[in-house]
């Protein structure tokens, strides 16, 4: 037997957790007690690590596609075809005419984090795509303009604070994102034991809501009005008090006049929240001794995602909460953590050949995909790489998507499984599991509410050539030295460009990302080298956050600029929506659960046994109004498409709203997901409209899309002739 600590790559939490190896097989894993940061907290999903590795149906070897069927090949025989297949479509048609989407666990591998970029470049393609336009680029817009840098993201304070709002965010389940805390549950009833006050606004009463202090149910879609309320209050009622920031921001005149006409009584009767409770939230937010506006996935994939990620730190701003403790503030991270300078932001720098859709921090909305592929002409997308994604289940019309993907003149996928979308792909390459390869969480880090650094050597020994290297071997492909680069000389040339970047030799004995993070670390503000964490392996505290201003900025002007004009030119659309008057259409949302990961975890028998439930959820009222029966099928139908799917009637969501999960539909043609494909429900995105799109990022509308629903069979009971 033999015990390995390791940190959990699933969520953004980093839990610490100890594996019990024996052999080959994983016996038992369960949260490491001694772990700096989670101290022993772990979910259903980090317990699942075993399940995961073990999977008959994860692959263990590359497939080609031939004759329509996928077959194992070696590794050597991978690379022969996509050298044979990929070079030409570059040679003909140009480096643009290869797309990349790159998913959300690229985010939790170190070798992707690392190694994908360096691919990236060495494509040189416009047709960048990842999974944060259907997630977080509303808030790397706002901070760009608002601090100078898309990466500088402030997060709330939890372990100080005395006052957390948080907006479409359910951190008991999710356990947090764009904020990395593990035990969620635990720091919020820390909050309140000290006398704090936690408020939660969702149009679902989630679990979070219910151990909040105060939950409001708001309309899908229209926090960017309540937060512009807020602010107005803060305005009209001399409540603005920028504190210690006071030097450092400009704009907020500009944002007090933009501010004027949303007042509570204009905003109320649109978002459902009444007048009175608005201004008693302010004058809370205002009075607090400390106090964080935090918001999530519910703020950001919606019709005003950036207005609303931007008036997040504006009120974290107005009440002088930005940056200091108990507020919200920015991670000093030991590893990975760049800005400075007076560079500023921009998008914008190309957009997307079909829609016309702005490139934002290097990538562009993955709405615009379908077409893209679709759409013959100069630049057209011909060929398409996968890193850890599945778009057929987590992107908008994804039923359109899946039919495009089928376009296609080649694909490869990076992938663990074959499913919804890599059973497109023409080769799909494996890679090891999280406990076959080391770890580093450099972007999680980033977002700490405590500065924290660890260190995860691999678990166990793999047969399985790690992901740096197949994404070396690519960029061999792809730069035209053949199938058979020479990967070390290639990761030579990475580690003497970062080298140089960060100003440190990089060591002579290491190589990968072992070598990458060394030098990262030694770069780093804490003066650490990678041999410090390998002697703890419990990860190493750094303390709490600290102030950072101004530091932390890289505006043109050296300050907070409030009021970008990037930002605020959207600012009309929204005021356009106090006009709106509220009718009897449904609105679908989604709904995150436990035992779940996005798309790709249904295949472990431990995190579907408990019955992770596909779902629309409606409110009593509306089941009454539109004779839905709990348990009964309905048809749920939008612009984009139709689906069939049980409803459970609940006063959880607020009339309204449908609730359906997303990341479910699993099976079909091609596919090797056994135990998924036996509880398989429907993909949601099949409902969302790729053209609904956040104006300013382009990001999806993945809460708030109009939807009918109407009972599959007659109701039963007496009939109307
Ligand atoms: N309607 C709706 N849609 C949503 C959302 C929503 O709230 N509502 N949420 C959005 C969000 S926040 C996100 S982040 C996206 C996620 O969107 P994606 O990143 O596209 O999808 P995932 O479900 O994370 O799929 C991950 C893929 O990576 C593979 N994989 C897992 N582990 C590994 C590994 O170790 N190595 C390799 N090579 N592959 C691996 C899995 O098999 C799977 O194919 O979905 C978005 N879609
Ligand atoms: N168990 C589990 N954990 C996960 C994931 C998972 O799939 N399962 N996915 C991971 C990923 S990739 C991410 S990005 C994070 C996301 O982390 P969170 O954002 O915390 O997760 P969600 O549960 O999607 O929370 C979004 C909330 O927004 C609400 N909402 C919907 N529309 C609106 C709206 O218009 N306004 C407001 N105020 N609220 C709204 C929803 O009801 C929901 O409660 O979770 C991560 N953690
Ligand atoms: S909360 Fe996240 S990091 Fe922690 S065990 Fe669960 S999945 Fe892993
Ligand atoms: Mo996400």
């Amino acid at each position: 037997m033999a015990t390995a600590h390791v940190t959990c790559p699933l969520c953004e939490a980093t839990c610490g957790l100890e594996v019990t190896i024996d052999g080959s097989q994983v016996a038992r894993v369960r949260g490491d007690r001694e772990d700096v940061f989670s101290h022993g907290y772990l979910c259903p999903k980090g317990a699942a690590l075993g399940a995961l590795h073990h999977d008959p149906d994860r692959l263990r070897a590359p497939l080609v596609k031939r004759g329509g069927e996928h077959v194992e090949v070696t590794w050597d025989e991978a690379f022969a075809e996509i050298d044979d297949r990929l070079s030409p479509i570059i040679a003909e048609h140009g480096r643009d005419a290869v797309a990349l989407y790159i998913g959300n666990p690229s985010v939790h591998n170190l070798s992707t984090l690392l190694y994908g970029r360096a691919f990236y470049k060495a494509l040189g393609t416009r047709n960048l795509y990842t999974a944060g336009s259907v997630d977080q680029l509303p808030k790397h817009f706002s901070s760009g303009y608002l601090f100078g840098d898309g990466l500088a993201i402030p997060v709330p304070d939890v372990d100080r604070t005395s006052h957390l709002l948080v907006l479409g965010a359910n951190p008991l389940v999710s356990n947090g994102s764009l904020m990395t805390a593990p035990d969620m549950r635990g720091r919020l009833r820390a909050v309140r034991e000290r006398g704090g006050k936690v408020v939660v606004v969702d149009p679902r009463r989630t679990r979070t809501a219910r151990a909040a202090d105060e939950y409001h149910a708001i309309r899908p879609g229209t926090d960017a009005l309540l937060l512009f309320a807020l602010a107005n209050v803060l305005f009209a009622e001399n409540r603005v008090h920028l504190g210690h920031l006071a030097d450092h921001v400009t704009g907020v005149g500009d944002v007090a006049g933009l501010a004027r006409d949303f007042t509570p009584d204009a905003v109320a009767p649109v978002t459902g929240i009444a007048a009175a409770e608005i201004r008693r939230m302010a004058r809370e937010l205002a009075a607090a001794e400390s106090a964080a506006v935090y918001g999530r996935i519910g703020t950001t994939t919606q019709a005003f995602g950036t207005l609303a990620s931007w008036l997040v730190d504006v009120l974290n701003v107005l009440t002088g909460n930005l940056d200091r403790p108990g507020g919200a503030m920015f991670p000093l991270a030991a590893a990975g953590q760049v800005g400075g300078g007076r560079k500023g932001f921009r998008h914008g720098r190309w957009r997307t050949r079909v829609r016309g859709l702005p490139e934002v921090l290097g990538e562009v909305p993955v709405a615009a995909l379908a077409d893209e592929i679709r759409t013959p002409g100069d630049g057209q997308v011909r060929a398409l790489v996968t890193v850890s994604g599945n778009p057929c289940l987590s992107t908008p019309d994804a039923g359109r998507l899946a039919e495009a993907l089928g376009r296609l003149d080649f694909m490869v996928s990076l992938d663990i499984y074959r499913n919804e979308t890599t059973r497109h792909a023409d080769v799909i390459l494996p890679g090891p599991t999280a406990l076959e390869r080391p770890h580093y969480d450099i972007s999680l880090y980033r977002m700490a509410v405590r500065n924290v650094a660890k260190w995860t050597p691999a678990a166990m020994p793999t047969e399985m050539p790690q992901d740096w290297r197949t994404l070396l071997r690519l960029t061999g492909v792809v730069t035209g030295q053949g199938p058979d680069a020479d990967v070390d000389a290639l990761d030579d040339v990475v580690a003497a460009q970062l080298a140089q970047r960060c100003g440190v030799d990089p060591a002579a004995d290491r190589r990968g990302p072992e070598r990458l993070i060394d030098l990262m670390l030694r770069a780093g503000p804490y003066d650490l080298t990678l041999a410090d964490l390998e002697a703890a392996p419990h990860g190493v505290d750094l303390g709490p956050l600290r102030p950072r201003v101004p530091d932390v900025l890289s505006t043109p002007s050296g300050k907070i600029e409030l009021a970008p004009e990037a930002i605020t030119v959207d600012v009309p659309r929204l005021a356009a929506e106090l006009a709106r008057v509220p009718d009897e259409d449904l609105v679908l949302i989604g709904r995150r659960q436990l035992s779940s990961n996005n798309s790709w975890m249904h295949n472990l028998e431990p995190l579907v046994r408990g019955g992770n439930r596909c779902t629309a959820q409606v409110h009593p009222d509306d089941a009454a109004r539109l004779g839905l029966t709990d348990g009964e099928p309905a048809r749920v139908c939008s612009a984009a498409g139709e689906i069939e799917v049980p409803v459970e009637v609940t006063d959880e969501v607020r009339p309204g709203v449908v609730s359906i999960p997303h990341g479910w539909g699993h099976g079909g043609p091609g596919t090797r997901t056994t135990v998924a494909a036996g509880n398989a429900g429907v993909n949601s995105n099949l409902l969302a409209d790729a053209t609904l799109i956040d104006a300013l990022s382009g990001t999806s509308v993945l809460n708030g899309i109009p939807v009918r629903v109407s009972p599959t069979r007659p109701p039963t009971g007496p009939r109307v002739a």
